[in-house]
């Protein structure tokens, strides 16, 4: 009885690190074929169109215009003329607010003209007094990285 015991124990622990060796020796592919499946999903969701932007198209009733969208202006560069007074229209399509500030530096410490905070969805014309010739910056005081040059000339 002692001894068919013992070999079925032996069999059983054979069998059993034949196992391992056999899943030892198998664990590179599969490796792979999770980096295959991983950038397979990862495709789909490259090729989902994009939604398209907002509409940011004049109605004729301003100089200029600017549009926000996911938190940035349609434009860095915006350009006035030099002696006359400026009609700009700000269109949110954001759901943040967002306002237009002009300033005589890049440092952004002096404001020429602070446009009112315009709601999320809504839009606003600012009237903006003559200028000088030259070059100011502009940026949304909420969000200072959305700003840029005006170019006055
Ligand atoms: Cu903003």
């Amino acid at each position: 009885m002692k001894q068919p015991r013992g070999a079925a124990l032996f069999v059983m622990l054979f069998s059993v690190a034949f196992v391992f060796t056999g899943c030892g020796e198998a664990a590179d592919p599969p490796q792979d074929e999770a980096q295959g499946a991983q950038s397979a999903e990862a495709s789909p969701t490259a090729d989902e169109p994009e939604p398209a932007p907002p509409e940011c198209e004049s109605d004729g009733s301003e100089d200029v215009l600017m549009c926000t969208h996911h938190n940035k202006f349609n434009t860095d560069k915006i350009r006035f003329e030099a002696g006359e007074a400026t009609k700009l229209r700000l269109l949110n399509h954001d759901e943040a607010s967002h306002n237009v500030s002009l300033y005589r530096t890049s440092s952004f410490d002096r404001a020429i003209f602070e446009g009112e905070f315009v709601p999320g969805g809504d839009s606003a014309v600012y009237r903006i007094k003559p200028m000088n010739k030259g070059r100011y910056f502009f940026q949304c005081d909420i969000h200072p990285i959305m700003d840029g040059t005006v170019d006055v000339g």
